[in-house]
């Protein structure tokens, strides 16, 4: 692989769900030692440190249906401009959640640079809730259907005014709890998915092709790896705060990431929803870390 100038990134928010804990994540993933992993390769990183929150334990809750706005908003417009900062020196940006609605911020500040972005979104929920279909008010179910114009006009002209990536440039994987409303936005835009019935039946081998191919022929001018931890069974990640059962393995998830390493693809990637307080012996953060080794060209022999 070619070797890499990765800028780090880390994201210290929960306010986007309702465990606390996942603020801790950056520090739980720098300490299963991702600089050292990924120095070990051959690539040069560089720890940009922490996006700064401004909230404390409990923020004000004024809205239910999108609990803590105005944290989220403040703190992804923050991510955002560090993002785009970090691309305008060619730097790969790798981002440490905090919850998924970081990606908000994350692929707000990508479309200044990639007008055509392909978005492997590795997750055991599709994440395309808006304030209207929600269950929860949780923003981390939120992020894909706001990067694609869709909810809350604060959320969506984060950073710059509308759609941030074409709905057929998405590709889900791993998704296993999907919501009424999110299932009508699937089939209305067209969005691939791949649950786990197609991991299960096809292999994951045959799933990434097809999802890179895909993206290949929507001739994307890059591609985003935005991972969950809870796409995982919990039996390999339990430090997540909405974990759900019947998961893609640990071995099919290295799969999965030499695959996206071998396409040449990947312009940037985000490990997100790591929770210390509800993990075990920091056993999530380091999946994370041997994830992002096979993703950055890691090799058994
Ligand atoms: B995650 C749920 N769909 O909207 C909702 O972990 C769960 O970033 C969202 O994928 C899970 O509250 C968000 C029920
Ligand atoms: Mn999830
Ligand atoms: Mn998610
Ligand atoms: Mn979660």
């Amino acid at each position: 692989m070619k070797k890499l100038s990765i800028s780090m990134i880390g994201v210290s928010l929960d306010l986007g769900q309702s465990r606390r804990g996942v603020d801790m994540g950056p520090s739980a993933i720098r300490y299963a030692g991702v600089v050292d992993r990924v120095e070990a390769i051959g690539h040069q990183i560089t720890d940009e440190g922490d996006i700064h929150i401004n909230a404390g334990l409990q923020a004000e809750n004024s809205d239910s249906k999108l609990k803590n706005l105005k944290e989220v908003l403040e703190t992804n417009k923050k991510l955002a401009e560090k993002v785009e900062s970090v691309l305008k020196e060619d730097k790969f940006p790798l981002i440490l959640g905090g919850d998924h609605s970081i990606a908000i911020g994350t692929l707000a500040g990508l479309s200044t640079k990639y007008k055509n972005m392909g978005v492997i979104w590795y997750d055991a929920h599709a994440d395309l809730n808006t304030d209207e279909t929600s269950p929860s008010g949780n923003i981390h179910g939120m992020p894909l259907a706001v990067s694609i114009g869709r909810g809350d006009e604060r959320l969506v002209n984060l950073h710059r005014d509308g759609q941030k990536i074409k709905p057929q440039n998405i590709v889900i994987i791993g998704a296993r709890s999907i919501d009424s409303g999110e299932r009508l936005l699937i089939k209305e835009l067209g969005i691939q998915v791949y649950t786990m019935h197609e991991i299960d039946k096809y292999g994951m081998t045959t799933v990434m092709q097809k999802a890179l191919q895909h993206l290949e022929g929507n001739q994307v001018d890059g591609v985003h790896l935005s991972l969950d931890l809870d796409a995982l069974d919990p039996l390999y990640t339990p430090g997540v705060g909405t974990p759900v059962p019947g998961g893609v393995s640990y071995r099919e998830s290295h799969l999965a990431m030499e695959i996206l390493e071998e396409s040449g693809l990947i312009t940037s990637a985000e490990f997100v929803e790591v929770n210390p307080i509800l993990d075990e012996r920091n056993k999530t953060a380091d999946v994370a870390v041997a994830l992002m080794g096979s993703l950055f060209g890691e090799k058994l022999l």
